[in-house]
């Protein structure tokens, strides 16, 4: 490496949309992964011959002599060669911040612990359904999904709509978004957190220079903070005040709203749960922000059906409703998960959970494990941590596979109840990722039949 080059950190697809962008500018720079052999590796050597990576241990003197780390979101800022670095007085920078001052197109950015892919997805719908030329990425991932950078080769880009994590938005330095979401703040990767303080703090970046910000009436941590210059728009399940949405009780039947003005039926939002309706809401909310023509977003609520691995319908069998919330791959998404099918049921829920805890506190779950569930199936290499966490409220079932977890678990429901897979955990201990693990589930339930 040349002293005083931009070093890329990271090879991964954040690394490797950071390497194109800079060549499609004819910028130099150098990249280093601390990984042996990083999954980029090989796209990045057949793309760029001439270069040659860094991988293995990090070190301190190439990244303190750097005129700039393009740091990577899966690597932390206090990883030593970076504090180093940062220590030196060397600038850190991350995609979504080269992104932000690239972008030619209003960018509408989600963040929060749960909710963001729903959001930024419905919200892409209907800007299509407008008729705009949206493109919609950043930490998103599944089928067609594309980090920030990638998304600034469409041409005629009317919109970005990006999801943002933590991760992204500590090297985030001023967004200057059209318009933003904090969707909720619980417990989440606090392996890589000191507190609670500090995730939250990450999270809160996205609102530095918004025009917009929509804030959810009933979730504090959505807040901005005291010093702001942003237009609040507020959205919540109850009654909305003028210019802001909610839900209004007319006649008996629930009802989204902004103001007085009566919008669709609660019923006819086609997503299930009622943390969906604060996903519509707040996707409403921010389509206005950046113009978005209001029936053609309500008829995409009554359309849209919310994407795979998030509380998603899969079967009935013998009465019993099964549920597959893969995605929930924390405490608060789990809560939410398990508090929306009860909503859909006239039973109780069996939930099946575990996997690798990220130094979660489960007893947090305890009053709604009381109140909506009757036995928890547990899996993976956690299960043992989440048994000694819900022991005391529920009865606890260890299995060893997912079809085990299953089986188990339509032996424990009876007719009117549910099987909720919400696993309020990672992963990778026993699967490829949760799209994989909500694969299994379903796998296991088409065999129940
Ligand atoms: N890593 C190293 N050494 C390195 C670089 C990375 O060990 O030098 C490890 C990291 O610790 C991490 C993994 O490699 O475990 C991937 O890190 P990365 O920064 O290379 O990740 P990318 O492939 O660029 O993917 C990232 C996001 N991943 C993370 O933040 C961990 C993807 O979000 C995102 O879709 C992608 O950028 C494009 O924006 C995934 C994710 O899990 C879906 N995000 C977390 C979440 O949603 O909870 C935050
Ligand atoms: P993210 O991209 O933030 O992980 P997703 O839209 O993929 O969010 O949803 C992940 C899980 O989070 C869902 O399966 C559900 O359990 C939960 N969830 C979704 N929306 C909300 C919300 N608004 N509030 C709380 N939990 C939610």
């Amino acid at each position: 490496m040349n002293i005083n080059e931009r070093v890329i950190v990271g090879m991964g697809v954040t690394g490797l949309s950071c390497a194109r962008y800079f060549r499609s500018l004819g910028e130099t720079f150098s990249i280093a992964d601390s990984r042996e052999n990083p999954p980029g590796l090989d796209d990045f050597v057949k793309e760029f011959p001439e270069q040659t990576p860094m991988t293995g241990p990090f070190h301190d003197k190439q990244f303190c002599e750097a005129s700039e780390l393009v740091v990577s979101p899966g690597v932390s800022l206090k990883t030593p060669a970076v504090k180093a670095a940062i220590d030196a007085g060397v600038f850190i920078t991350g995609d979504i911040d080269i992104f932000s001052r690239a972008a030619s197109a209003p960018v509408v950015a989600v963040t929060g612990s749960n909710g963001k892919s729903t959001v930024v997805s419905l919200l892409g719908e209907m800007a299509r359904h407008a008729g705009l030329h949206v493109a919609v990425g950043g930490n998103l991932d599944g089928k067609g999904a594309r980090p920030a950078l990638d998304l600034l080769s469409d041409k005629g880009c009317d919109l970005y709509v990006l999801e943002l994590s933590s991760f992204q938005l500590e090297t985030t330095h001023k967004l200057g978004a059209k318009a933003v979401a904090v969707l909720n703040i619980s417990e989440d990767h606090m392996d890589r957190y000191d507190d609670m303080d500090a995730y939250a703090g990450a999270k809160h970046r996205i609102f530095n220079s918004c025009e917009v910000a929509i804030i959810n009436r009933q979730e504090p941590s959505s807040y901005l903070p005291a010093k702001h210059e942003a237009v609040v728009v507020s959205i919540g399940l109850d009654s909305p005040g003028q210019d802001q949405w909610g839900l209004r009780d007319i006649d008996g039947e629930a009802y989204l709203a902004r103001g007085e003005q009566k919008l669709l039926r609660r019923s006819e939002v086609k997503m299930p749960g009622k943390h969906n309706v604060v996903n519509a809401l707040t996707a409403l909310a921010l389509g206005e922000a950046v113009g978005l023509p209001l029936e053609k977003m309500l008829e995409t609520l009554k359309s849209f059906a919310g994407l795979p691995h998030r509380c998603e319908w899969v079967a009935q069998i013998e009465g019993v409703q099964y549920f597959n919330d893969s995605k929930g791959t924390n405490v608060g998404a789990s809560i939410t998960a398990i508090e929306s099918v009860s909503e859909l049921i006239s039973g109780k829920i069996v939930l099946i959970a575990g996997g690798l805890d990220k130094d979660s506190d489960f007893s947090v779950m305890a009053p709604v494990l009381e109140k909506h569930v009757s036995a928890a199936v547990l899996i993976g290499q956690d299960a043992e941590t989440l048994a000694t966490a819900f022991r005391r409220t529920v009865p606890v079932v260890l299995a060893q596979s997912m079809s085990e977890a299953v089986l188990r678990s339509s032996e424990l429901a009876q007719a009117g109840d549910a099987v909720l897979l919400s696993p309020a955990c990672a992963s990778f201990d026993m699967f490829k990722g949760y799209a994989d693990r909500g694969e299994a589930f379903c796998n296991a339930v088409e065999d129940l039949s």
